[in-house]
């Protein structure tokens, strides 16, 4: 048996430069890289476009995408919240107008009822699971709705093991029978919302025997699940990257918020929407503007009078348009029309869908620059390396968790080397190309994002320490507004309600990647404890529990295709192959197999996936691939 160890990443210390790519990297100084840096992206102008790192701080968020808007004049700006929950932005915002997730952490311990849908919390949000371990200890009762029997779904009352892709379908079963069990909380419908009519027309066909056809969810668990929800006193709906990585992620958000309408499961204490968000800072750095349809503060680039505030705040011209997303990024890399980057903390050759095909299209660029704390394998391709501090531990600054809150981060760690600090280094090329701006501190730069966002504006410095984080909204330096969003939505005058929510009017539609004959077996990927992302920053250690990566399939199929636990397997989609283990997993029906996106030195799993967005949000379907398994001649067993 060969013994495997997963790579390990070394810290960036200096500065790396090389005058080809075929070259390999010198270090440099910091001058000459800086000036490099600059040199590159100013003969790009017009063809530039920004990636900003989800991992940093709200600070550093700002003055990336300030970078991008003011020295480069463009609203190309993103980050991997592309690739993750930009649906549940884009639905937010359609419904409600505000992209956030509408409830508290604590919330979820005085709850009755928790819907963890396409969520493995127990893995992916630890410290959240804490949470809805007490609201179970205090008489919650919790559903999973996951084609795995997770980790989370152990957990669980009802664990819904539903086909992947069949969300919609499920979502508007549950709405329907609620409708037709009397049990639709008319008085909120009338109240806080529109398209009801149509809503009910939409869902009549999805009776629950049809849902279990399409589904593979027996109708008796589905109308639990409906039951409970509807008739629950509170009862919050949490979902992540199950519902939003699909070609019509953003249409699955929808189908959800519907069912918290439809039950007025919104805008109270103890009842609401939770799309856990990825990163630590995701929720931040889009709220701080580093996204292409977003001024700082979440405020619409369309709107002229928000365009005019940052423009005398800011001494420029804003281009009153949305710039390209992550995903149009790349896409204007094939074409030609984007060919320069500067990427902060993300690891695109790895994370995107596809990647050979992104790794082509960044390796296309005139001019990649990337800053990162590791040396990553987009770094690998870049011109210019600069090595950044760590956002975590190495630098002072705020960052925003998934229920809005704004906490202080601290430097409490000297970084290695030269490395220097984000904003630091952005400040640095924005000199160079002509904006001096000058920042004393990361407090210098949050009392001016202060100034020009009134979400943030009574979260002084001060009071995030006094009150140990504080929530957005917070618009007054006295008091603070309650834990949820959208009271509003309950305001017996008209005049104080706002806006009203509509229903989503949004079809099923299967993932693009068919299975059949030759492709016989869905593919799912996701995540595990033990591992982080792209493993850059998990890579650092030995442990028994990180096995690195492996092809998960059932009990099932590995007998089916006489294989064992560590033999090794080709696995093959339409776009392309790799050669993983096989490990052997309960929580895998029939025709489902896992993989994460954690060990790709070893195997690059995105090598398979397919590059099919979801027109709204940009975001790929990383859920849902179809692939082949075949036995190698010569068994391999690793482990
Ligand atoms: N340990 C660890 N924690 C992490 C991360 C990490 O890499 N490691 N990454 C962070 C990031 S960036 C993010 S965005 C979050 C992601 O957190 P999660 O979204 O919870 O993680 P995933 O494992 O990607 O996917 C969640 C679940 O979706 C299910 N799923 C797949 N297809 C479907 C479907 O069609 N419908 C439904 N209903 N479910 C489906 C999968 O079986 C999986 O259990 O985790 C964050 N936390
Ligand atoms: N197959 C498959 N692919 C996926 C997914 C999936 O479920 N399946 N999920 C997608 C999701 S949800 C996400 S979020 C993406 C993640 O994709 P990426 O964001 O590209 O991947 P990470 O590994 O999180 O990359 C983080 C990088 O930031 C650097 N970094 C950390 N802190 C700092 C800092 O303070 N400053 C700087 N300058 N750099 C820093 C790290 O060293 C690392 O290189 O992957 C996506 N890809
Ligand atoms: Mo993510």
């Amino acid at each position: 048996m060969r013994k495997r160890q997963p790579k390990t990443y070394t810290r960036l210390t200096h500065p790396l430069v090389r005058d080809s790519r075929d070259e390999p990297f010198r270090r440099a100084t910091w001058d000459e890289a800086l000036d490099r840096a600059a040199r590159g992206i100013e003969r790009n102008r017009g063809a530039f476009g920004m990636f900003s790192c989800a991992r940093a701080t709200n600070e550093m968020n700002y003055v990336a995408q300030k970078f991008a808007r003011v020295v480069m004049g463009t609203n190309n700006v993103d980050s991997c919240n592309r690739t993750c929950h930009a649906p549940s932005v884009a639905g937010l915002s359609a419904a409600f107008g505000s992209g956030g997730g509408t409830s508290s952490y604590e919330e979820i311990e005085h709850t009755d009822v928790i819907v963890m849908w396409g969520s493995n919390a127990r893995f992916a949000h630890p410290i959240f699971f804490q949470h809805v371990l007490k609201g179970i200890r205090n008489g919650a009762r919790m559903y999973a709705v996951d084609p795995r029997r997770t980790s989370t779904a152990e957990w669980a009352e009802s664990w819904l093991g539903l086909n992947v892709g069949t969300d919609i379908p499920m979502a508007h079963a549950i709405g329907r029978e609620i409708i037709h069990a009397g049990l639709a909380n008319q008085a909120f419908i009338e109240r806080a919302t529109t398209g009801f009519e149509e809503y009910v027309r939409l869902v009549e066909p999805w009776t629950l025997s049809l849902a279990e056809k399409v589904t593979g969810v027996p109708a008796a668990a589905i109308r639990e699940l409906a039951h409970a929800y509807a008739r629950a006193e509170r009862a919050q709906l949490c979902w992540t990257l199950g519902i939003t990585e699909h070609h019509n992620g953003t249409d699955n958000v929808r189908a959800l918020i519907n069912l918290s309408l439809l039950t007025g499961h919104v805008g109270r204490y103890g009842s609401g929407l939770q799309p856990l968000r990825g990163q630590n800072n995701v929720q931040g750095g889009g709220d701080m503007g580093a996204i292409p349809n977003r001024l700082p503060g979440f405020q619409d680039i369309l709107d002229p009078e928000i365009r005019l505030k940052f423009e005398s705040a800011w001494d420029t011209v804003i281009q009153p348009h949305y710039g390209l997303n992550l995903t149009e990024m790349f896409e204007a890399m094939e074409d030609g029309t984007l060919k320069a980057v500067y990427c902060v903390g993300e690891n695109p050759a790895q994370s995107e869908a596809d990647s050979e095909q992104a790794v082509r299209r960044l390796k296309a660029l005139d001019f990649l620059v990337v800053q990162d704390i590791f040396l990553t394998k987009t770094a690998e391709i870049a011109d210019v390396v600069l090595p950044a501090t760590a956002g975590w531990a190495e630098t002072e600054g705020t960052t925003t968790n998934s229920e809005r809150r704004v906490q202080r981060v601290r430097k409490a760690v000297t970084p290695p080397g030269e490395a220097r600090e984000d904003i630091d280094i952005i400040c640095d090329l924005a000199a160079r190309l002509g904006h001096d701006w000058k920042y004393a501190d990361a407090e210098t730069v949050w009392n001016e994002l202060r100034s020009v966002s009134p979400d943030h504006y009574g979260m002084t410095y001060e009071r995030l320490e006094e009150h140990q984080g504080i929530q957005w909204p917070c618009p007054s330096t006295d008091g603070l507004e309650p834990t949820y969003l959208h009271g509003r939505l309950w305001e017996p005058d008209p005049g104080k309600r706002g806006p009203l929510a509509p229903f989503g009017i949004v079809q099923h539609d299967p993932p693009v990647d068919l299975t059949d004959e030759e492709y016989p077996i869905r593919l799912t990927t996701g995540r595990r404890l033990d591992s982080y992302n792209t493993g850059v920053q998990s890579g650092g250690y030995a442990s028994p529990l990180r096995r690195g990566e492996y092809i998960e399939l059932s009990p099932e199929d590995a007998e089916r295709y006489g294989v064992v636990v560590g033999e090794q397997v080709q696995v093959t989609s339409r776009r392309g192959s790799v050669t993983a283990p096989v490990w052997v997993d309960t929580a895998l029906r029939p025709g489902l197999a896992f993989m994460t996106m954690h060990f790709p030195d070893e195997v690059d799993t995105n090598a398979l996936t397919i590059e099919a967005n979801c027109p709204i949000a940009g975001t790929a379907e990383f859920k849902a691939s179809a692939i082949r398994i075949d036995k190698l001649p010569i068994a391999t067993i690793v482990g």
